[in-house]
């Protein structure tokens, strides 16, 4: 099912008035409130392809239905919430999960949604039926070369997927670790990692990046290869200048300052890009914004702040992806929930009087500096945020306008109750 212009248009006309009266008030309390329209209008997230069905944890999956059951299907998904909030114009794959059958016709059919591809995903956590070597003790740093060069050749075709569809990056997320002390040489599992690592960027187009993704326990749970910032890190920088480092919010100890993590890498320049999520425990994967706001403020300000100390494009320079999976929601309400609270974040960000903030800082004026980041965090610029949508001819309110058109209904009419969507 494809949503019509006309009645996104419809809907919006209804909203209008109250919009506009918001509008006004918002914009009027805030000095650039255009020049944030402008970055909100070319802010673009990434869609997780793995998460657009009904995850599950190991107790047990609730089927919502109408979940999409091929690749064609969740590009068509993609575009529903692209259709609705105008900012989720990319889709980010997961090899096997998402095997482009022809690359050309699958390119086509994003285009048609107004969708690119963002960076690809390889998958050596799980052993594939028809597999030759397990990855039961781990992939790159496993102890046998074989199944250390079995874990390169995958993560090199994923690369020719993504050059097939017009992507630009891969995303390494390793499982590998240890359980049990004494299970691991720590050195030796580095630097078998670290040599993969090395085969795989001497594979990247000239054009192409590598995100280093590191997580701290899951599901490992004594050791991680890829355990910290400061590991990613380590491997980004011994592999070279298209090498950086991925912050998956899920993955790190608790009260870990994720949005000092997020300033240093990038000082180094050595920021790729971020999962975006939501935690209160482990890697819970839970709808964006909905446990932490503050947190997510806070990591957009130092993005800000960071980003334009070094003249980067805020749209294009790192990698926005969303990575959630989704136990009791409707995965598209949950995704139109997480865009959502992304781009609130990214606004009140943008509103922070940054020379204010540099003078209170400057004279140790903790207050004011308080004052001034919460009086961002304290304003609401929902309608300045929908007035962005608005521009791009994407609706008021994208979650009412999803349940008023009965969307999910549609898609269990066209795909049935049963369907169920590979990944997560
Ligand atoms: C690992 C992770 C990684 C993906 C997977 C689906 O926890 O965050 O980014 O490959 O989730
Ligand atoms: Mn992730």
């Amino acid at each position: 099912m494809e949503i019509q212009q006309f009645r996104i248009d419809e809907l919006n006309h209804l909203q209008l008035d109250k919009h506009k009266k918001r509008f006004d008030y918002e914009a009027s309390m805030v000095v650039n409130a255009e020049d944030i329209i402008a970055k909100l209008m070319a802010f673009q997230v990434a869609i997780p392809s793995w998460a657009l069905g009904a995850g599950g944890t190991r107790f047990g999956r609730f089927s919502i239905g109408g979940e999409p059951g091929n690749l064609e299907e969740k590009i068509a998904d993609v575009g529903i919430l692209h259709k609705l909030n105008t900012s989720s114009g990319a889709i980010s794959l997961h090899i096997p999960w998402d095997i482009p059958s022809d690359a050309q016709k699958i390119k086509e059919l994003a285009r048609h949604h107004g969708l690119k591809f963002d960076a690809m995903n390889s998958n050596t956590f799980q052993d594939q039926s028809g597999q030759t070597l397990s990855y039961k003790f781990g992939s790159l740093q496993h102890t046998d070369k074989g199944v250390r060069q079995q874990a390169i050749e995958h993560n090199l075709q994923v690369i020719e997927y993504g050059k097939s569809l017009g992507s630009k990056s891969l995303t390494v997320w390793l499982s590998d670790g240890s359980n049990f002390p004494g299970q691991l040489n720590f050195r030796k599992a580095f630097q078998n990692t670290l040599d993969g690592l090395e085969q795989i960027y001497a594979a990247l187009p000239e054009d192409w990046k590598v995100f280093v993704e590191y997580k701290a326990f899951e599901p490992n749970f004594y050791s991680m290869t890829v355990g910290d910032w400061g590991q990613s890190l380590l491997y980004a920088s011994k592999l070279g200048t298209k090498a950086y480092t991925l912050v998956d919010l899920g993955h790190h100890l608790p009260n870990a300052n994720i949005e000092q993590i997020v300033s240093l890498l990038l000082m180094e320049g050595k920021l790729g890009g971020f999962h975006f999520n939501d935690s209160k425990y482990g890697d819970d994967d839970l709808t964006v914004g909905s446990i932490r706001p503050y947190q997510l403020f806070l990591i957009f300000r130092e993005l800000v702040e960071g980003m334009n100390a070094r003249g980067m494009n805020h749209a294009q320079d790192l990698g926005w992806m969303i990575d959630a999976s989704h136990n009791i929601k409707d995965p598209l309400e949950d995704l139109l929930q997480s865009v959502e609270a992304i781009m609130l974040a990214y606004a009140q960000a943008l509103m922070v009087d940054d020379a204010a903030l540099d003078a209170a800082r400057e004279s140790n004026d903790v207050v004011l500096a308080q004052e001034i980041l919460q009086a961002a965090f304290r304003t609401d610029v929902r309608a300045i945020v929908a007035e962005a949508r608005l521009r791009a001819g994407g609706a008021l309110d994208p979650l009412g306008a999803y349940r008023t058109m009965q969307i999910r209904q549609q898609l269990i009419n066209e795909r049935g109750a049963v369907s169920r969507a590979t990944g997560l």
